[in-house]
């Protein structure tokens, strides 16, 4: 359908304006949210999660595609709620204690929304215990942490510690990235997997829920 299409097209591009007008021209047109949601929207983002990980576009142009995504999915989202259509996971993210860097993190967190996942996102300088309580008490079943600190990075083992102590430790996966850190490190730590970029973060939380 050409509308879903247009949608698509145009949040690659992140018209953020031209897509809110193009999704309420397709609800008006009877088209479901559902099918909006994934023909349209999502596969917008994942045409940019492609072209993220190729070094085809860069941090600004998936911020501004994010942003209409973003805007897109608010127009959505009481009609979504109203058909029942379900996450296909939840996640908690956020950066680990010490770290204020936050724009890795917001990309791994819309690449997230943008799968179906349905993000908390704990914000910036988050303690080990507030990562795992989130967890533990709104039934996520991944954690994502980031650091960009090379003296914040040791936090990340805090939560895996935390996670084993709070007796939840075999219930969620835990992700870590930003950029100091590596494969080595996340299996030193004990952590769950390593990605290097956002758009591979979503991928491997979709494949832990089994997407
Ligand atoms: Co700071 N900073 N900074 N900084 N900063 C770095 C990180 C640094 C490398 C600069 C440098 O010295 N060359 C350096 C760290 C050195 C080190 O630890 N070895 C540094 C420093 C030292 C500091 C301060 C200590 C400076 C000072 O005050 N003396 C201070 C620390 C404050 C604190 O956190 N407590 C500080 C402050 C700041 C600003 C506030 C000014 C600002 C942050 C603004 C913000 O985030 N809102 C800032 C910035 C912007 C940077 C640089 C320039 C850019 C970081 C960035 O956003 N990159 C950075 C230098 C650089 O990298 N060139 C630097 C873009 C972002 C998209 O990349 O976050 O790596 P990144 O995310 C990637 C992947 O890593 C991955 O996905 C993203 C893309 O796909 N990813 C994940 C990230 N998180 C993930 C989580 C996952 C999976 C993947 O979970 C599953």
């Amino acid at each position: 359908m050409s509308i879903l299409n247009d949608i698509k097209e145009n949040l690659i591009k992140g018209k953020a304006k031209i897509v809110v007008e193009l999704v309420n021209q397709a609800l008006n047109d009877g088209i479901g949210a559902k099918q909006i949601l994934e023909e349209g929207l999502l596969a917008g983002m994942n045409v940019i999660g492609e072209k993220f990980q190729k070094n085809e576009v860069y941090v600004p142009e998936v911020l501004v595609a994010a942003r209409a995504m973003s805007k897109g999915t608010e127009v959505l989202k009481p009609y979504l709620a109203a058909s029942g259509v379900e996450p296909i996971g939840k996640v908690c993210i956020g950066t680990v204690r010490g770290d204020l860097h936050d724009i890795g993190k917001n990309l791994v967190k819309m690449m997230l929304e943008g799968k179906g996942f349905e993000v908390i996102d704990l914000g910036t300088d988050v303690a080990p215990e507030t990562f795992v309580e989130t967890a533990k008490n709104e039934g996520c079943q991944i954690i994502c942490c980031s650091a960009l600190l090379t003296t914040t990075m040791g936090a990340m083992k805090e939560v895996v510690d935390c996670a084993v102590a709070a007796g939840i430790r075999d219930k969620v996966k835990i992700m870590v990235g930003g950029a100091p850190l590596t494969d080595a490190f996340c299996k030193q730590i004990g952590a769950d997997a390593y990605t290097p970029d956002a758009a591979t973060a979503a991928d491997v939380a979709a494949s832990f829920v089994g997407k």
